[in-house]
């Protein structure tokens, strides 16, 4: 099944993963989102409605969407065992009215890291973007649209189209607590919210790690996190907050086997020296290191 779902994000460059949350998951960080961006709002200031370093700030509420095990396995299939976490996003895309003149679409794009694809062929992505949406996805709430295999492909979109529908464009509607991932390089928008209600979304951005991180993971609540994983020599948490103690090593390891059975080789080097799960105590898939 999930060598399947490999495939479809290959050949397409986004792939949906069903039910990666519990529901109640999911409406435990959608009832705490007002709280966060009135917390981090100081008096007489414009509330700061991108709410990023929330691991930092909420690290019992956040680490079970970023150290999902079913995530992060996917990741490290299609990224190597080189996964950190680059940022977590976590927005609400409030109802406009029709009459606004936003466009459908809320701004085609690439994601960091990307690049203008140069050719056909599939390459491993600098970063892979786990949107999930804490209220399921109707034509009224807005779709993610998406333009499948623009992720190896030179699809560009001129400024004044970037908040049209696309010719090409397939529309995706996930559900509360499933999952979408899509290439660095795939073309995506969001459409505008016509709703009556909210459309929040967290977006759990995942990078190799080598590059940088743009959430701050030197505060103390991710340092004890750190330290913990530390204690039990779980390399893929410490990986997840930028200390990779193997890359140097599997960076230049002569690359004489294809890069994923060499991938293979390492997940299982991660997992056999491990010494304890980490607990995600009341999150969802907590007591197993994911594998797929
Ligand atoms: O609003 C959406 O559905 C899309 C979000 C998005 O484009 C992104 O996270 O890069």
């Amino acid at each position: 099944m999930m060598d399947e779902k490999i495939e479809f994000f290959k050949e397409n460059g986004y792939v949906v993963l069903e039910g990666v949350f519990e529901r109640s998951q999911a409406e435990t960080w959608r009832a705490t989102y007002d709280d966060l961006v009135a917390r981090r709002t100081l008096p007489g200031q414009e509330a700061e409605k991108w709410l990023i370093d929330v691991v930092e700030g909420e690290p019992r509420l956040m680490l079970p969407a970023v150290a999902n095990p079913t995530l992060i396995a996917f990741a490290e299939r299609v990224m190597g065992p080189f996964v950190q976490l680059d940022n977590l996003t976590f927005f609400n895309f409030e109802p406009v009215s029709k009459e606004d003149d936003t466009g459908e679409a809320t701004g085609w794009h690439r994601d960091r890291w990307g690049g203008l694809p140069a050719g056909p062929q599939y390459i491993r992505p600098n970063a892979c973007n786990a949107i999930t949406y804490l209220q399921d996805l109707t034509d009224e709430r807005g779709p993610l649209r998406l333009v499948p295999g623009s992720h190896r492909a030179a699809v560009t979109i001129s400024d004044d189209r970037r908040h049209e529908p696309h010719p090409d464009e397939r529309l995706v509607y996930p559900c509360v607590g499933d999952v979408v991932i899509t290439h660095c390089n795939l073309l995506h928008s969001g459409t505008r919210n016509l709703s009556e209600a909210s459309r929040h979304f967290i977006s759990i951005y995942y990078n190799l790690s080598w590059l940088k991180h743009r959430d701050n993971h030197d505060g103390p609540n991710v340092q004890r996190i750190l330290q913990d994983a530390r204690r039990r020599e779980d390399r893929r948490t410490q990986r997840l907050f930028g200390v990779d103690n193997q890359l140097f090593w599997r960076v230049n390891s002569g690359h004489m086997l294809p890069d994923e059975e060499m991938w293979n080789t390492w997940i299982e080097n991660d997992r056999e020296v491990l010494k304890e799960e980490l607990n995600l105590e009341g999150g969802p898939s907590c007591l197993c290191m994911g594998n797929i």
